[in-house]
This record gives structure tokens, sequence and C-alpha cells, in this order.
């Protein structure tokens, strides 16, 4: 048999966009490599995707229709036809909205796939169905928000630049598990002489990078930085000249917050002690280029916005922008390389419908009335899985009278609950446009292999039901690639001077970064320490929500899975051992419980059964949950989310995964 390579992209959620090299074999994928040539990920892949032939070529991989068979949630279905299936969907939908409205109608999906044309297949469906809204703001809205305030529209650094730094802050990143590629910069620092620090709750394994690891308490940071700035003013480390030509607002901080910010009081706030409060500071001031790079460990608190503000701020007190290597990276925004509004059809939407946050899924399901959802339509999303409060969602997937399509890979905890399943392709079995949340790259993707089983991509199940429905609008009769083919033909300033040719080939291409002196995109042309148009015109330190319960609970990712995909994989659930708890030794003792042993985490959210890790990564008052683990694999009947709560962030309305606490006890 001949083998041919092909190239193609991750496209998981992940701030890198690794390209990929797929060797074909008669129409299966055997092998799964780096794009050597990818400008920014040069050939090197994650431990989850080495081997992503076998999540495509999974024995798990669902592979025709399903309708329902036994109780919901039983798990239990007989296979369909394709036409069977959309013309139960659309004959039940036209039901439930002669009698309720569409808005009775709920999507839900989010990052199962990043591509441009897949991931958001469904958003011009449902705005012309009428359906209710959903606000996609599971990640770190708040971490946008945060910047926004401070920054307005300025380009984030190319992340390559972190190499000329001599000061690198990890701060609420585990990016030996999130950003690999973003550490081959780090590491060229390094050997320059770069300092690295990581600033996170407990040990990751990001640490084993860092020269120093600062243990803070969760959710606390925004003191921690503002504490930073008062030691910034009191050692004389500001730099004036900066402040007075580029920064609006430093005598309003300086005079009317960082005063409220002592070492004394910062030490108490976050657990740092006073003299390593001086000593960063002063490290800080000091340093020829610091580097921030913010991760989304501290936006998923009540206070994350407010947070984020406030470590944006540091950089402009030392002047740390428009020198190589210096400045703040949350993320880079790409968004404006495509004109979306093409894909997604707002324009579609007759009238407004109603918007419901996809973290208060549990209260969606249960609470809302006029009209109730009587209907949900999952994809690229695993809900019962991710989302905050299982337990709530769990009980709104349970319902009789909800009528549940899943279109998944696998069937997940939320394909279980599903009336009726749908099998969806893999990325190497369609076509899609990829950016990225974290490089300049774009790139195109083809099909490298046919659609295992019987699985249709997002973009052809859209089709499907809009036919299904009636829908004559040309824009749901074109192909994916149709549209690709529009949004690269329509200029954007983002891409001028890029090679098209490259794009056509399946390669992956670097957007213009913009080069010389910073340019503030903010209205005052600076970077706005005081920004009137905030609720809080200054940054100030606002609590999290905590909780009355002792032990912090850290939903942290994990190495060998990616929020609840590759759960499918035997080899990478066995990497991670077992569903585990991590404590302190004296959290441990203190409540007799042992290393290896089953052990519950409760609170007021549920209950969850976890395999206890007696481990010194974790300081006291610190647990931590790596990864979302499919119930299917849990030692109990329920995973992490049962202890998540349905809190929304400060501003963003983001998610607050992070800002719970637990009691932990023996079985
Ligand atoms: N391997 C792997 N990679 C992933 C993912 C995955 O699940 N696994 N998920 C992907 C997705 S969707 C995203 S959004 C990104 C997220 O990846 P990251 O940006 O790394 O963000 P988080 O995973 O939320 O948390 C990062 C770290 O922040 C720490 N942290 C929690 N609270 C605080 C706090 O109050 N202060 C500080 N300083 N640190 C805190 C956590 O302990 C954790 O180690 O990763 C993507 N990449
Ligand atoms: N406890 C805890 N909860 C978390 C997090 C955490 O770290 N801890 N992380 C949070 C974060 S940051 C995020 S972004 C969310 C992520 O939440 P989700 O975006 O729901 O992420 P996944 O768990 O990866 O689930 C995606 C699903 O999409 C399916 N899929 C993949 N490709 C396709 C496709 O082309 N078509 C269709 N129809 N399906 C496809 C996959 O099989 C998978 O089951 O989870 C959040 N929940
Ligand atoms: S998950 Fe991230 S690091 Fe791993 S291959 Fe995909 S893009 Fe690269
Ligand atoms: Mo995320």
């Amino acid at each position: 048999m001949t083998m041919t390579v092909k190239r193609s992209v991750c496209p998981y959620d992940c701030p890198d966009a690794c390209g990929l090299l797929v060797d074909v074999e008669g129409g299966r994928a055997v092998r799964v490599s780096g794009d050597p040539d990818h400008p920014y990920t040069r050939g090197t892949l994650c431990p989850k995707m080495n081997r992503y032939q076998d999540t495509v070529h999974s024995a798990r991989r669902l592979t025709t229709p399903l309708l329902r068979t036994g109780g919901k949630g039983a798990g239990e279905f007989q296979p369909i036809a394709w036409d069977e299936a959309v013309e139960l969907i659309a004959r039940r939908w036209r039901a439930i909205i002669a009698e309720s409205g569409a808005e009775a109608i709920l999507p839900y999906s989010y990052a199962g796939t990043m591509g441009l044309i897949q991931r958001n297949a469904g958003h011009p469906f449902f705005y012309r169905l009428g359906a209710s809204q959903l606000d996609r703001t599971i990640c770190t809205p708040a971490k946008a928000v945060g910047w926004a305030a401070v920054m307005g529209e300025t380009p984030a650094p190319h992340p390559d630049t972190v190499a000329d730094s001599d000061l690198v802050i990890l701060w609420g990143i585990n990016a030996a598990a999130s950003n690999i590629h973003f550490l081959h910069g780090v590491r060229q620092a390094k050997k320059r002489g770069a300092q690295v620090w990581l600033i996170d709750t407990y040990r990751t394994e990001t640490a084993a990078l860092a020269d120093r690891t600062f243990l803070v308490r969760p959710g606390h940071d925004g003191a921690l930085a503002l504490g930073l700035m008062h030691l910034l003013v009191m050692e004389k480390l500001v730099d004036r000249l900066f402040l007075e030509t580029s920064v609006q607002g430093f005598a309003e901080l300086e005079r009317q917050v960082l005063p409220d910010y002592p070492p004394e009081r910062v030490s108490e706030l976050t657990g740092l002690a006073e003299a390593t409060l001086q000593e960063m500071a002063r490290a800080y001031g000091r340093a020829r280029a610091p580097f921030i790079r913010i991760g989304g460990g501290l936006c998923r608190y009540g206070n994350s916005a407010m947070t984020v503000r406030s470590i944006v701020a540091l950089p402009a007190l030392v002047g740390a922008w428009g020198k190589p290597g210096c400045g703040c990276l949350c993320g880079t925004s790409t968004v404006g390389a495509f004109a979306m509004n093409e894909v997604l059809r707002e324009d579609f939407m007759t009238t407004p419908t109603r918007l419901i946050n996809m973290n208060q899924l549990g209260e969606a399901l249960n609470e809302l009335s006029d009209p109730p959802v009587r209907s949900l339509y999952v994809y690229t999303s695993n809900p019962a899985a991710v989302a905050p409060d299982q337990n709530r969602v769990l009980q709104g997937l349970l319902r009789d009278d909800l009528f549940t399509v899943v279109h998944e890979r696998f069937l997940t905890d939320t394909a279980r609950h599903a009336d009726i399943v749908l099998p969806a392709t893999t990325s190497l079995e369609h076509s899609d446009l990829y950016r990225s949340y974290g490089t300049y790259c774009i790139q195109r993707a083809q099909p490298v292999i046919p659609a295992v089983g019987l699985s249709k991509s997002n973009w052809e199940v859209f089709a499907l039901l809009a036919e299904a429905m009636g829908f004559e609008e040309p824009f749901f009769r074109q192909g994916a690639d149709d549209l690709i083919d529009r949004l690269l033909a329509i200029p954007k300033p983002m891409r001028a001077g890029i090679d098209l040719s490259v794009l056509a080939q399946g390669r992956a291409v670097e957007l213009p970064t913009p080069q010389g002196p910073p340019v503030f995109a903010t209205p005052s042309g600076k970077i706005e320490l005081l920004n009137p148009r905030q609720p809080r015109p200054l940054p100030v330190f606002t609590p999290p929500y905590g909780g009355e319960l002792s032990l912090s609970l850290m939903t942290a990712p994990s190495l060998y899975a990616l929020n609840s995909s590759f759960y499918e994989r035997d080899d990478l659930r066995q990497k991670q051992q077992a569903m585990c708890l991590k404590m302190n030794a004296a959290d441990a003792a203190a409540r007799d419980l042992t290393d290896g042993a089953e052990v519950i985490a409760a609170n007021e959210h549920g209950q969850v059964s976890f395999i206890l890790q007696v481990s010194d990564q974790v300081p006291i008052g610190v647990v931590v949950a790596e990864g979302v683990w499919w119930i299917e694999f849990a030692p109990g009947k329920r995973s992490v989310n049962a202890l998540t709560s349905q809190r929304l962030t400060d501003q963003g309305a983001g998610s607050t995964f992070y800002d719970n606490r637990v009691e932990v006890r023996k079985v």
C-alpha cells in the first residue's frame, strides 16, 4: 500500500495550534507527527497528539446515528439512518416551535474543534431558527476584559519575543501542560541568562523550568500586583518619563490606591512573606526586559477581570513596553484576520432572542420558564463533564420532557443523555480554517482521510438540518471549502502581504506583527491605569468568592488530556493513573487520610470520590483535581464539576472553576 504524507492542524483548544504531518495509508491515518516547517511549533507535538491516529480510529468512535431505546442517561441506543434522524429532529422542533416558540430550543457548543468553519457552523442555523442564544464564556473572558481595560485593542507581543527577556514571569499558567511551545522562547531566554518565575497556587510541572516558584493564595494575585506596584514606588524603581509620556492615571493610582497595599497587608492577603515581596519588586523593577505571560488560572474567580487588570498595569510602571523581550502577553488577538460575520451570519436573526450563559446550563435546564428549554442541541462540547455544577446539569439532562440531540465523536457523558446521537468527523476528515489565540499563525486544512463510518462534519449536519427545516438561503447550500474561499477572498489589514500560495498548500502562515515603537490602541492613546469608562476607574483589590470550607479546590489541566477530550484514550488515561485529588501531607494527616485511599470531597454543590494523592506539590489549604474526567471513568458517580458553581466573574460573565471550597473526608 502506498503511504502519503499530508498536512493538517491540531484542532484542539490550545494556544499553540500545531502544524501536523499525517501519514496516510489505505484511507487511514497511521502516524501523526509535528510539521517541522511550521513557523511557531517547529515539528514538536504534546504527548496527547503524538498518537492522534488512536483517537481518530478509536474503537470508541461513533459511526452511525443513534436513537435512544432505554431510559434517559442509560446510554442505550439503536442505530438509525441519517435521513430518519434528521427528520425526527426537524419534526420535533417544528412541534416545539409551534407550541412554545423557537427560543425553547437551546444550542450548546464550545471548542471541541477550534476550526473557524466547523466550530461556528451552528451559528447561522440557530440565528435563522430564532433559537435562544448561548453566551460562550466558559473559558477566560475575564482575561480579555482585564487586558482591554488597560490596553484597549493594543496587539499583544509576538510570543517568541520572550526569548529576549531577562525576567520571565509565568503567572497562573501551567505552560508545561497547556502552552508547551511558548516554553521554546522561555528556554532560549534562560540560556541567555534570564530568570524564570512561576506564580501559581501549587507546584505544577512548569515549576521544573522555573528558577523561582511563588505560591500565592488562590484568587489573591490582584493584591500581589498592587503590592508590587506599591514597592516599586517606594524603592524608586518606576520609570517616571515613560509614565508621563505613555500612561494615563499613574498620579491617581499612586495617591488613591497604592497606599492601601503596603507589604504587611499584601503579605497577609497573598501568603507571601514581606521579604519575598521586596525581593520580587526589586527584581522586577531592575530587570532590563521583564515579560509577563498571564494564563487562565487566575481568570476563573469572582474577581478575575480586576485581577488581570491589576497585573496588566504592572509593566507600565517600569516602562516595560516597546523594548525587545518585555511586555505582557494574555493572548494573541487574531480575530480580526477574517470577516467572521460571513461565517456567523447574525443577520439571519430577525428578532433578538434571549441569551443564556453556558456556565449556567444547570439553571437554564431546570429553572427557566417563558419558555422553558424544551430541546438542547449539543455539538463540539461535553457539558455533562465540563460545565460547572454537574448535579444541576445532569438533573436537567435527565428531564424526560427535554429533547436532546448530541453531535459527537464519542459516547461522552453528554451523549449518553441524548435522545438522538449523531456521529461527528474528526479534524482529519473535514475542511477547516484555523487561527490561534497564542500565536499569529493561520492555516487551512483539507480532509486527509475519508469520514470514519457514517460520521459527518458540523457543517454538513447543519446543511441537512437547514434543508429539513425548509431554510431557503443559498448560504446553507454551499460547502465548507466555498466558505473558506470566500473568507480568504475578503481582504483584511491583518492578512496584508501574506503569501496565499503557501496557505493553499496547507502550510501555516504567520500574520505580520506590528514593528516599531508601541502604539497603545486605547481612546487616550496611552496605557490606561485610570480608565474612566470602567465602573471602578482605578484598579483595586476585590476578594474572590471563597467560601466557608477550609480547602480551595484547584480544577487544573492535566498533561494527558484537554478538558474532557482524550479520555477516550486508554493509554492517556493510564498515564494519569486515576482521578486523583492532590493534598498536602499536613492536611491529609489532620483528616486521617492516607495516600492511595478513596476519599470524598464535598461542598454545597455535591460530592465527588477521588483517589487521594498526598503531595508536597500542594500547599496547606489547597487541593488539586487535575483533568475533567468522564463520569464513566470516575471512581464514584460524579467528576470534578459536581463541586464547582455557576457563579460568574466580576466582568465578562466567565466561569469561576477555581473559586470553590471543599472539605475532604474518608469514604
Ligand atoms: N494539557 C492540557 N492543555 C490544555 C488544556 C488542558 O486541559 N490540558 N486546556 C486548554 C484550555 S481550554 C485552556 S483555557 C488553557 C488553560 O491553560 P492555562 O492558561 O495554563 O490555565 P489553567 O489551566 O486554568 O490554570 C493554570 C494554572 O493556574 C493556576 N491557578 C489557579 N488559581 C490561581 C490563582 O489564583 N493564582 C495563580 N497565580 N495561579 C492560579 C492553576 O493551579 C494552574 O496551574 O489550556 C489549554 N491547554
Ligand atoms: N473542572 C474543570 N472544568 C473545566 C475546565 C477545567 O480546567 N476544569 N476547563 C474549562 C475550559 S477552559 C473550557 S474551554 C471548557 C471546554 O469545554 P469543551 O469545549 O466542551 O471541551 P471538551 O471537553 O474538549 O469537549 C469537546 C467535545 O467536542 C467533541 N468534538 C471534537 N471535534 C468535534 C467536531 O468537529 N464536531 C462535533 N460535533 N464534536 C466534536 C469532542 O469529542 C469532545 O467530546 O471546559 C471547562 N471546564
Ligand atoms: S494540543 Fe496544543 S500542544 Fe498539543 S498538538 Fe495540539 S496544539 Fe500542539
Ligand atoms: Mo479554555
